[in-house]
């Protein structure tokens, strides 16, 4: 889990170097300060289970297995990415890795999670839909009607709440009846009242494989609400002005790799073991970005393939 963290940090980091060397085009959010919770997931996650996330979505994906190549290629828009560029930042997707997409509406994808989830149980498939969103989304209808059909049907399905303390530029706070946004009102569904540290991989790591096992033995949904904070703007354009001095620097003292890096000293992990993992992630991370600088832009004909089922589409025009 630490090399995870490690791996997504910096992919995110040189995510926004590219963008500013504009080759990078169009918006992205990055996740960082977010990592534990991807990386924990992606750790108590079983190879079949299914991935749903949102437009701030790197992280969820790396954490299911996708290459750095892949992530940066798409992110790029070069041939060599993961959707060969067509989809970008906003619409990761890999169904061979359980990624079911990247959704830019907010909570459009939590009902759409109950449907891979329903699919699962109608078919006796072992798989979980686990749905990661941000606190924001719990103001959006979607969110209680997902929450609602989920335990009726006892659905295998993990929600996970990233409360990161903004949607967008509005603290969660002040917009909300409830100081848990997810948390406070998991009991109106019947739910356990779950919120957690998301800064610590461990604490995350411990909470998804309890409900993934409660989802896979036909116990039904879980709402799991982690408490983390994004070190940068919501998305690039964002300088995040509006954050109260010194919030930044309080939580940047609970960044979940310094937790998780301490954790292993403490554990008796050598030194020199710990830096190789994150010496061999920036070697990673430089020759992903190679790769992709040498890859070709996305050709035009992408723009007509995989548009129908069938493969065809001339003779609809
Ligand atoms: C239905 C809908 N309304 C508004 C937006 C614009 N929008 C994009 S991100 C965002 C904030 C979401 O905040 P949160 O759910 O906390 O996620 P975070 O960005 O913090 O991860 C909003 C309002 C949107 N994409 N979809
Ligand atoms: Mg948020």
């Amino acid at each position: 889990m630490f090399q995870l963290q490690v791996e997504i940090r910096d992919c995110e980091k040189r995510a926004y170097d590219l963008f500013l060397q504009n080759l990078i085009k169009g918006t992205s959010h990055l996740s960082l300060g977010q990592e534990a919770i991807a990386a924990a997931f992606g750790a108590a996650m079983q190879p079949g289970d299914k991935s749903f996330c949102t437009y701030r979505g790197h992280a969820h994906t790396l954490a299911r297995g996708v290459g750095m190549e892949k992530m940066l290629g798409e992110l790029m828009l070069r041939d060599i990415g993961l959707m060969r560029g067509k989809g970008g930042s906003m619409h990761l997707t890999s169904a061979e890795h359980g990624v079911m997409g990247s959704y830019a509406i907010i909570g459009g994808h939590l009902p759409i999670a109950c449907g891979s989830a329903w699919r699962a149980q109608y078919l006796g498939d072992p798989d979980v839909a686990v749905c990661f969103f941000g606190d924001g989304t719990t103001n959006i209808g979607a969110f209680h009607e997902a929450l609602n059909f989920a335990v009726v049907w006892k659905l295998p399905v993990v929600f996970v709440c990233e409360n990161n303390l903004y949607m967008e530029y509005t603290p969660i706070g002040d917009v909300t009846a409830v100081p848990h946004p997810a948390g406070d009102r998991a009991s109106a569904y019947g739910l356990q009242r779950i919120v957690i540290d998301g800064n610590d991989a461990d604490v995350v790591y411990r909470s998804a494989r309890a409900a993934l096992e409660k989802a896979r033995s036909g116990e039904g949904p879980s709402l799991i609400e982690c408490l983390t904070y994004r070190h940068s703007g919501h998305s690039r354009a964002d300088p995040a002005k509006y954050r109260p001095e010194g919030e930044l620097e309080r939580w940047l003292e609970r960044d979940p790799l310094k937790i998780y890096r301490q954790r292993l000293i403490d554990f008796g992990i050598p030194a020199n073991e710990i830096s190789r993992i994150e010496e061999r992630s920036r070697e990673k991370v430089d020759e992903a970005t190679a790769a992709c600088k040498a890859s070709p832009p996305a050709p035009e004909t992408l723009l007509t393939a995989d548009v129908y089922d069938d493969g065809g589409w001339a003779w609809r025009n």
